[in-house]
């Protein structure tokens, strides 16, 4: 082999484990890799060039350059919420690891499969393989424990440590995240094992397909059936079972079935149709006692992380509670607990099945009963929207959540657009006026750690192109997804979308945290939370000057809709568009 600059050895034109690695990823269906690359990354830039030289460039993942590594992740995040299918984001050694920061959280807590995988430190010194040192950043990056910055967030780690069996690793790694509880996985690489020359060789993805869902045990289908149709007020709470959305239409005949209440509760997806009749409302942070959930004898939590908050808002003690969930200890949660009597590990839509299958064989639905049920429940319904629906109006000439977040609804009714919300403290009357209805039309980030929908609203663009892209967002939310790089990729890969900034110059989220513990503390006295956003930033400008995007600032209530309407006119013309609307401030 010719010794290249620096005393190594070139791998020029052979097939490496760089290219195994990619060829992995195509293969176990990876249509995009998501990437921030650098010095580890040489294996992977040649095996591209390579490709595309020989007018192979199927046989890789489309890669999408991110200036930031949170667009990376959270584009793949929001890629495979929408697509169901698990993509690749490819980070720079230890501090790319690092730099993907909260959204690792967010994959973990929104049960999202994707591939994450960074190169590492070269190991030889001298020369002696290819990849080895020739750059002083090989000897600072050298992390003591690099998977380890990730463990606490992913299901899987390892290191590839030959090229020999590199797909196999690819393969088992995404078996892993695909599989339920699905999460993000994490695999790193020295540079020589990159560059280490192989021969080519195929494995059978189909050996490494998820996990099959798991089914009830014949006796907890017929304690839990025998249960909710006994029930006087049965409830079911959920907030994840509609990340599939084929699960969806299974909850909706349990429910008719026997006009069962659904609270959806934290939710980030659609779970239940927003304008069913026995839909009995969205639950986030609240502060009041839930009535359905207080008035409920029977209650089957199905894919839920926080179906209540027991200090604000709990079920009855008398309240016969069953949970069902992939994973229903939820041990990645450490304090964690509800008062159930049965605990099941089953996919939900499996398990839904199986006990309505069983309710309808057994005609355990005893009809005058569930059908008196099934008409209060819907009254109440129809009580709640109406008074829903007078809130939907400015205030003394400003714009309100309620009124913006009604005013997007009527934008995009009639259509089949996806809403990404990563609204905070309006995540409750985003919810309650947008009342989504259609299964895979809504996702939130599942996680606590913010800027997610910046990068997310490039990924569900991509995953589903011919579908406009709305992102409503809080304005700290807007700054914490580094809207220089996302609007910037957003234009360069084609991916236009239109961001609704629920701007109200500030953090309230902090703010109310603090006034909920200290009311009549001094913070409050002074009015002094340290969460304005004074002087005000130019939000849109931000996204006009990274992506060229058209951006507009709004705080007269009767213009907006009309603003709305152009702005998504622009978007739906391929150009990225930001509303920065004037809230009351915080
Ligand atoms: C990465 C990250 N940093 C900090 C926080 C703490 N935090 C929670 S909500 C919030 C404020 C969010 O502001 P904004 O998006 O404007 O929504 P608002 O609270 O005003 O509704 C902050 C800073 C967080 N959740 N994630
Ligand atoms: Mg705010």
């Amino acid at each position: 082999m010719p010794a290249a600059a620096g005393g190594q050895a070139s791998t020029a034109g052979s097939y490496t484990t760089g290219a195994a690695f990619l060829e992995a990823l195509t293969e176990a269906g990876v249509s995009y890799v998501f990437a921030n690359l650098g010095s580890d990354h040489p294996g992977l830039i040649e095996a591209f060039a390579q490709a595309k030289a020989e007018g192979r460039e199927d046989a890789y993942p489309r890669l999408i350059i991110c200036p930031h590594e949170i667009v990376a992740l959270s584009a793949a995040h929001a890629y495979a919420s929408v697509s169901r299918q698990p993509q690749a984001v490819v980070v720079h050694v230890d501090g790319g690891t690092q730099n993907l920061g909260g959204e690792v959280s967010n994959a973990m807590r929104g049960h999202c499969p994707v591939l994450i995988f960074a190169g590492a430190s070269p190991y030889t010194l001298d020369g002696e393989l290819p990849g080895s040192r020739n750059e002083f950043i090989h000897w600072l990056q050298d992390a003591r424990d690099q998977r380890g910055i990730l463990r606490g967030f992913v299901k899987y780690d390892n290191e590839i440590r030959t090229g020999r069996n590199v797909k196999q690793v690819v393969h088992r790694a995404l078996q892993i995240a695909r599989s339920e509880p699905a999460g993000p996985v994490y695999l790193v690489a020295p540079r020589e094992v990159l560059e280490e020359p192989i021969e080519p060789y195929s494995v059978d993805p189909a050996q490494f397909g998820p996990v099959a869902p798991a089914a009830l045990a014949g006796e907890v289908t017929r304690e839990i059936a025998t249960a909710l149709a006994r029930a006087r007020h049965p409830l079911i709470v959920t907030s994840y079972l509609g990340r599939n959305p084929d699960a969806v239409p299974v909850l909706v005949e349990l429910a008719e079935l026997l006009a069962i209440g659904v609270l959806e509760s934290v939710a980030f997806c659609v779970n239940f149709p927003g304008d069913h009749p026995l839909h009995c409302g969205y639950q986030f942070t609240t502060a009041e006692q839930n009535p359905a959930l207080a008035q409920a004898d029977v209650i089957l939590v199905v894919d839920s992380d926080v179906p209540w908050i027991p200090t604000n808002n709990r079920p009855s003690p008398g309240a016969a509670i069953y949970a069902i969930d992939a994973d229903p200890l939820k041990p990645t949660i450490p304090m964690w607990q509800i008062p159930a009597r049965r605990f099941a590990a089953a996919d939900s839509k499996v398990a839904l099945e199986q006990i309505a299958r069983l309710v309808r064989a057994e005609n355990l639905a005893e009809a005058h009963a569930v059908e008196t049920r099934r008409a209060e429940i819907a009254a109440a319904s129809q009580a709640r929207r109406a008074a829903l629906h007078a809130l939907e109006r400015p205030q003394a000439g400003v714009i309100t959540p309620r009124y913006l977040t009604a005013c997007v609804r009527d934008l995009l009714a009639g259509t089949d657009a996806i809403v990404l919300t990563e609204a905070i403290t309006n995540y409750q009357i985003v919810a309650d006026h947008l009342r989504p209805t259609a299964p895979g039309s809504y996702f939130g980030s599942g996680g606590g750690s913010l800027g997610w929908a910046g990068g997310g609203a490039v990924g569900a663009k991509l995953a589903a192109p011919e579908r406009a892209v709305v992102s409503l967002v809080g304005d700290g939310s807007y700054l914490f997804g580094v809207p220089s790089s996302a609007q910037w990729v957003a234009r360069r890969y084609g991916a236009p979308s239109l961001t609704v900034i629920y701007d109200n110059r500030g953090w309230a989220a902090p703010k109310f945290s603090t006034l909920r513990l200290h009311g009549d503390g001094a913070a409050a006295a002074a009015d002094d939370f340290h969460v304005s956003f004074e002087p005000e930033a130019d939000l849109p400008g931000i996204a006009a000057a990274a992506g060229g995007a058209f951006g507009v600032t709004v705080a007269d209530p009767q213009e907006l809709p009309r603003v709305l309407k152009d702005a998504l006119a622009v978007v739906a013309g391929g150009r990225s568009a930001v509303v920065s609307v004037h809230l009351p401030p915080v």
